[in-house]
């Protein structure tokens, strides 16, 4: 017999930026997590080994201040943020391989051996700093770097400082940074290679600050341990410790690394394209491949940004449209290297022209009129069946999958999304030009099986495409196929399938009420601002309130609740807590953890098995140090104890 010969699939490794761990996260790190989740999807539907990392940068100043400034130690902060962006993450599909926090102890090690490894080759040493500090930024800066006298990042005032510090000889690395940017395509954008040049290159790069001495929420040089290794130093290696570098586990280093694309706005350009192959140079580790550095989503004329207040919530926008909305909108809106100004208009109208009316509506009709004309049964015409004007319109099906894949190999998702829906509009085309329901009236069956299945035929080609953009509705429509949902692209071309057996499937979103959902999230904006600013109320206000009749909502504020029906897997106490238990519940997609208030009525063991009203698009909260999915609604009796509304149906059941 003969043997299989095992083929080993080429690698690729993508990374984002690790978020700072000092606020909620918003759109714009969405939209960088979203984007590398869209290339990391689709290389491994196109035959890749793919390593996605992403992850929070949990050390310094800021963190430390933020932390200060809620009572906390800095440690039990970020957890509580990490937990949150994780959180966040899974709320919108991202299919991260690794999750790497600058906290973590085997990075903390790597870290101190890089620095003394660097030290003993004399590529750091000690000297004096004296220069102008930003501190939201901090970043050091000399006299020249000042754009009007202020931080040229965030514009801000600086601040003289001067201190004690190790620095890192950048300057050494000069000229072969220059070469690496000037003569290879390392950096996208090629704008980008001017800004940093012109900017910084041409301008004389100065030896790097690495260690601070005036906090010390951060890893400790480990031969000098009053100073701190400064953020930089710290986090651009989480790009090789995440695999392993650095430890005794090193496969997945050896096996990823090279990096095939590090992915982040413009605004970090210069630590990915400077000074971090000037790190690598300095260890003598292969660069990585390509560095991506892409506009930002502005608000208002202004970068979002979590220091600036100006920032968009993505799970307010998730709960009211869904994962896919967000997502398409991310990746179709904004032309990937330029910045794109927000609005909600804009998201709306994406939602509205793009995913109801052309994908939602050309699967909605071509599955009905499957189902009405042949039961749902279709299958491939012979070839001379089929006229030029099916024949061009197979042509551009099989022609779509090189398009993306050059689009998405830039990367360029919103150029390959416009491809997608180029496909789609055709086939919408295709169907008024055809007009199936005449070829039922005349009778027709011949034909307006031809007609029908190169419109399915579209449909499955496209859904295999957008599988990496979108993550529910695609698989939705696989399922209406009666098809598996494809994990490569090896049938995304035309006329794959033999026979059809179709059934209708529930529409991508409903068309939405543009002027109405504007002044719903022009209210939830109001009353987020008004929750931020509000000072506690005094306690007799609050009972006075208490006596009244309960306030009054709407049904649409109602409805603002989802609602499902869970079942309880799993459940135990939460140590040190004798109200709270921490629940495993299902909720019909996937597994939450829930901490409730009920242990006072139940031991753990009396509610696995039973099930549950669980508040499904309640904000994430932390309880006793647990990251809690939801709320379950309970009835409180008399003696002041809370116990389970327990309702009837299956899990994912919707209450209303
Ligand atoms: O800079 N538009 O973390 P950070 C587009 N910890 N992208 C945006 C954005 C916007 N308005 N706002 C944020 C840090 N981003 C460091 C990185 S990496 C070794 C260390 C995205 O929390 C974008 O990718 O400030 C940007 O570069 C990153 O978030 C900055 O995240």
């Amino acid at each position: 017999m003969a043997e299989k010969k095992e083929t080993k699939k080429k690698t690729f490794y993508i990374t984002t930026p690790i978020y700072y761990a000092s606020g909620a996260l918003h759109i714009g790190h969405c939209y960088t997590t979203v984007a590398c989740d869209a290339v990391a999807r689709f290389k491994r539907l196109d035959g890749y080994d793919v390593f996605y990392l992403t992850g929070t940068d949990e050390h310094g100043q800021k963190v430390q201040q933020a932390a200060a400034e809620r009572g906390m130690t800095p440690q039990a902060f970020v957890d509580g943020l990490a937990d949150r962006i994780k959180t966040l993450w899974a709320r919108m599909d991202i299919s991260n391989d690794g999750f790497i926090r600058t906290t973590d102890p085997a990075h903390e090690k790597a870290i101190a051996d890089i620095f003394t490894r660097l030290y003993e080759k004399g590529d750091i040493y000690k000297s004096e700093y004296s220069g102008k500090y930003c501190a939201p930024c901090e970043s050091f800066w000399t006299a020249s770097q000042l754009v009007n006298g202020k931080c040229p990042d965030c514009g801000r005032e600086v601040t003289d400082a001067k201190e004690e510090c190790y620095f890192f000889r950048l300057s050494k690395y000069s000229d072969r940074v220059r070469k690496l940017l000037t003569e290879t395509d390392f950096l996208q954008p090629d704008s980008r290679v001017k800004e940093m040049v012109n900017n910084f290159i041409d301008k004389g790069l100065s030896d790097l600050a690495v260690t601070r001495t005036s906090f010390d929420w951060g890893i400790k040089v480990p031969f000098d341990p009053k100073h701190v290794i400064y953020v930089w130093i710290d986090a651009l290696p989480n790009y090789i410790t995440a695999l392993g570098y650095g430890s005794s586990d090193d496969e997945k280093f050896k096996k990823y690394w090279q990096c095939d694309m590090h992915v982040m706005a413009k605004e970090i350009v210069r630590f990915h394209a400077i000074v971090w192959p000037a790190i690598l140079m300095a260890l003598d580790i292969p660069l990585p491949k390509r560095v991506y550095g892409h506009g930002w989503i502005t608000f208002g004329g202004d970068k979002m940004s979590k220091s600036k207040g100006n920032v968009v919530d993505p799970f307010v926008l998730t709960d009211r449209y869904g994962v896919d909305a967000l997502r398409y909108f991310l990746l179709s809106c904004m032309p990937f290297g330029e910045d794109c100004s927000y609005t909600s208009e804009l998201l709306l109208s994406a939602i509205n022209n793009n995913l109801v009316n052309d994908l939602g509506n050309l699967v909605r009709r071509t599955f009905a009129m499957s189902k009405q004309y042949f039961d749902g049964k279709v299958n491939k015409p012979k070839k001379e069946d089929c006229n030029a004007e099916d024949k061009k319109f197979a042509a551009a099906i099989d022609g779509l999958l090189g398009k993306v894949r050059a689009d998405m190999d830039r990367p360029e998702p919103n150029r390959a999304l416009e491809k997608i829906f180029a496909v789609i509009d055709l086939a919408n085309k295709y169907i008024d030009a055809n007009k199936p329901w005449e070829l039922n009236k005349t009778g027709n069956k011949a034909r307006l099986n031809t007609v029908m299945y190169h419109l399915l035929e579209s449909i499955r080609v496209c859904a295999n495409l957008l599988l990496p953009f979108i993550t529910k509705y695609p698989p939705r429509i696989f399922f209406g196929l009666g098809l598996d949902v494809p994990t490569d692209f090896a049938g995304a071309k035309f006329g794959v399938v033999k026979s059809y057996a179709t059934t209708e499937i529930e529409p991508i979103l409903n068309r939405l009420d543009i002027n109405k959902e504007l002044a719903e999230l022009q209210k939830i904006a109001e009353a987020d601002k008004a929750a931020d600013k509000k000072p506690e109320k005094p306690a007799e206000k609050k009972e006075e309130k208490e006596m009244n009749e309960p306030e009054q909502i709407s049904i649409d504020e109602f409805f603002r609740s989802q609602l499902l029906v869970v079942d309880i897997e799993d459940c135990v106490k939460v140590e040190k807590a004798n109200k709270l238990l921490k629940l495993t519940v299902f909720d019909g997609t996937r597994r939450r953890t829930v901490v409730s208030g009920i242990a006072k009525a139940y031991s753990p063991d009396e509610l696995v098995g039973k099930k549950a009203v669980l508040v499904a698009n309640l904000k994430p909260a932390k309880l006793c140090g647990i990251m809690s999915e939801g709320m379950l609604l309970c009835a409180v009796g008399e003696d002041g104890v809370p116990r389970l509304v327990e309702p009837c149906g299956n899990a994912g059941d919707k209450v209303c």
